[in-house]
């Protein structure tokens, strides 16, 4: 039994909001006071998501916004998959680059690699998430 789109939709943006956390952290670290072990926990946890088949969470069905249902997806994730999915694999190959990178504690490092990781998630929302 294929799971409601509505509840899809709140896993959707539950996932989103949970990198968005680990992000945080990172920020918080490579811009004030760096704490290696915490930025390693964070890294990590956004190379598992990343890991985790993102494009599962974007079933025909859970295109459109409605009511509570709303979603900031855009219609052209779903009918551009080959851009999509060439979204994503950037997206997983600078996450799974800075897991390795915060291990070595390198804080210069992590602050280069965290910028490419930040564009690949900017890249994404410019194509395929409507504007506020
Ligand atoms: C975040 C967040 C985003 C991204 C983006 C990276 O923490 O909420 O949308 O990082 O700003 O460029």
């Amino acid at each position: 039994q294929a799971p409601k789109p509505e509840q899809v939709i709140k896993w959707r943006q539950s996932v989103y909001q949970t990198l968005a956390w680990y992000n945080g952290r990172i920020k918080a670290s490579v811009d004030g006071t760096y704490n290696k072990d915490d930025v390693i926990r964070a890294a990590n946890g956004i190379a598992a998501i990343a890991n985790s088949g993102l494009g599962a969470l974007y079933p025909a069905g859970t295109e459109t916004g409605k009511g509570w249902r709303e979603t900031s997806v855009k219609p052209e994730l779903f009918t551009d998959g080959a851009k999509a999915g060439e979204a994503a694999r950037k997206f997983i190959s600078e996450a799974n680059e800075l897991a390795k990178v915060a291990n070595t504690g390198d804080a210069a490092a992590v602050k280069v690699q965290f910028g490419k990781l930040g564009a690949t998630c900017k890249g994404c929302h410019d194509d395929f998430r409507k504007k506020d």
